[in-house]
């Protein structure tokens, strides 16, 4: 059966004192040794190349000068295409998007094994708020600096498969996976920054760490999607965020997962068969979905 060597590189912390070049001598540390683990395709995490500054209030300029990527590649990332070209293994890398109209988005690009550019995703699930929280131990304001994304979810044949991605919040979202399902994706890859606080109530923070894990899990099984998922985690200048990151068959099982909450590569061989059989049978969509019953998800 088909098979793709995927691998994941959790990022630990980004503090607000390092530099673009120094994360991505992480990355490329990362990027070597999934290769050396026979991964043909690695997942990096959500805006893998700086600190996660929607946790601090800040006008949008200087949000864009300090935090945003001009171009991409740019400067500093053009390493991580040339070191995939070399070894020949493709990417997902999370980053804060300006475009050249000047539009700010939290993005996601899916590079290949000759590091093109194959898509690109923008976050669609924003969560947080625009306002300042003063009284909140730290802010979260992606509502603030990014705008909705406006590429829908897309699906890419790369690598030899048909790969879809999404960011973070999104992965708690079943009608994430299912649009890509429903466009026969097999793999979807995702990065994730998730504050192990939770500022509107007072959480038990386990929960942070199951509500994660459940949310790939069933969504990976409900769609017959193998599912890897990047954290950047650790504390960034004293703000915990969860780790966990995890490769996740369509059977629903966890077959990979991270120890630590410092950089860390996870690898597994995936058999696309597996996959395969779920949506043959128990998902057939063509055979067993009712999509005339369900018109009340897609109403605003
Ligand atoms: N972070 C968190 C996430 O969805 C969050 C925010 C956590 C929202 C828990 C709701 C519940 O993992 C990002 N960046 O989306």
């Amino acid at each position: 059966t088909r098979k793709i060597g995927l691998a994941v590189a959790q990022l630990g912390p980004i503090h607000l004192a390092d530099s673009r070049e120094s994360v991505v001598q992480r990355l490329l540390a990362m990027m070597r040794e999934a290769k050396a683990r026979q991964a043909d395709f690695v997942v990096f995490p959500e805006l893998a190349l700086t600190t996660f500054f929607p946790r601090y209030w800040m006008e949008e300029a200087e949000a864009v000068d300090r935090f945003f990527e001009k171009t991409m590649p740019g400067p500093a990332t053009q390493p991580l295409f040339d070191e995939a070209k070399k070894l020949g293994i493709g990417f997902y890398l999370g980053y804060a998007e300006l475009t050249p109209k000047g539009r700010r988005f939290n993005t996601a690009i899916l590079v290949d094994p000759s590091a093109n550019i194959v898509g690109k995703y923008r976050k669609v699930h924003l969560p947080g708020h625009s306002d300042h929280k003063p009284d909140a131990p730290f802010q979260h304001l992606e509502k603030k600096f990014f705008e909705v994304g406006n590429l829908g979810f897309g699906v890419w044949d790369t690598t030899g498969v048909k790969m879809g991605m999404c960011i973070c919040n999104d992965r708690r979202w079943p009608e994430t996976y299912r649009v890509m399902a429903l466009q026969s994706a097999e793999i979807v890859v995702l990065g994730y920054n998730t504050p192990s606080h939770n500022i509107h109530w007072d959480e038990p923070a386990h929960l942070r760490t199951s509500t994660h894990l459940i949310s790939l899990q069933a969504n990976a099984y409900q769609n017959g999607l193998w599912v890897a998922a990047a954290a950047k985690c650790g504390r960034e200048d004293g703000f915990h965020m969860i780790g966990n990151s995890v490769i996740v068959a369509p059977t629903g099982e966890i077959v990979a997962r991270t120890l630590t909450e410092a950089d860390e590569v996870i690898a597994t061989v995936a058999d696309l068969g597996i996959g395969e059989l779920f949506r043959q049978h128990v998902f057939n969509f063509a055979k067993h979905r009712r999509p005339e019953h369900y018109g009340l998800i897609t109403e605003r």
